[in-house]
């Protein structure tokens, strides 16, 4: 069974490259990648711009730093699965990933949403003052002392700060964080090769804005970062554990459902 039931046509090499239709077809599906970002991130970029002079006072850090380790891990357990939600939606609407069988949809999610996540994270990110937006205002990374794993908050920061010096326009972003999740290596995949197939025509799609954006030396730069979001996810999972053994039952009945499920 091939995507063309819902106009997907699966990218071949060997036809027409250049032809109309294919070149029509990418930019179709970039466009609707795009569209699908839009509607499913939780701040549009024109609202982050006029929220960025709210930062947290003092007072408002001294808070958070003051919850116990087990409450703010809570606390971000359930923003991240916020998070994590809106990334499920976003590749529901990914031309093609639909179309994949229950079992690989998931196994992309599994191991590819908190990527996105990550991904996103620098959308919301002030290089200015080395700050995120997280609760509706802005925050460094002091905030979130009382999780007690700050190489992993300063590792989160450091590849914020670097993919956002990247500049990316909402586009770039969108159909990379799609490519991130169309990842035909992931573990579990049962039909890899179908999984390659939608993959090859957002890479095709990436390769076609960079390329009109002027922009192809980004190409590299974004596939440069794949490994280090792998690490990251690593180290999430690693804390994770620690965290664990010291409050079982903190995650066994205060963590989000979804939030086990993808990471427990
Ligand atoms: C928001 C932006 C945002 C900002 C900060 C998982 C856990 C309990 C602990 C992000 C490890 C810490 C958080 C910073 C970690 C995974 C925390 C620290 C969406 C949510 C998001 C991305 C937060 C998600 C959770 C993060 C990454 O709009």
């Amino acid at each position: 069974m091939s995507g063309s039931e819902m106009g997907f046509r699966p990218f071949d090499p060997e036809s027409s490259f250049f032809s109309y239709p294919t070149s029509l077809h990418i930019e179709e599906l970039s466009a609707s990648i795009v569209r699908s970002h839009r509607e499913t991130t939780q701040y549009r970029p024109e609202e982050l711009q006029a929220l960025r002079w709210k930062v947290f006072s003092r007072e408002e850090i001294h808070a958070y730093q003051s919850k116990s380790v087990d409450e703010m891990w809570q606390h971000c357990a359930v923003r991240l699965t916020d998070a994590v939600q809106y990334v499920v939606e976003f590749a529901k609407r990914i031309p093609g990933f639909r179309q994949l069988c229950q079992n690989d949809q998931i196994a992309l999610l599994k191991s590819g949403s908190m990527e996105v996540v990550l991904v996103r994270m620098s959308r919301m990110f002030n290089t200015e003052n080395n700050t995120v937006f997280f609760d509706c205002k802005f925050a460094g990374t002091e905030l979130f002392k009382s999780l007690a794993c700050g190489d992993l908050i300063a590792a989160l920061f450091d590849f914020a700060h670097n993919l956002c010096a990247l500049r990316l326009t909402e586009q770039q972003i969108a159909v990379f964080t799609a490519l991130v999740l169309l990842n035909a290596d992931r573990p579990c995949l049962e039909d890899r090769e179908r999984v390659q197939r939608v993959r090859r025509d957002v890479e095709l799609a990436l390769s076609h804005i960079l390329h009109r954006d002027n922009q192809e030396s980004l190409l590299h730069k974004l596939y440069q970062r794949v490994p280090v979001l792998k690490s990251l996810c690593a180290l999430h999972i690693e804390k994770l554990r620690w965290f664990r053994q010291l409050y079982p039952l903190t995650v066994h009945s205060l963590f989000p459902p979804l939030y086990k499920e993808l990471f427990v």
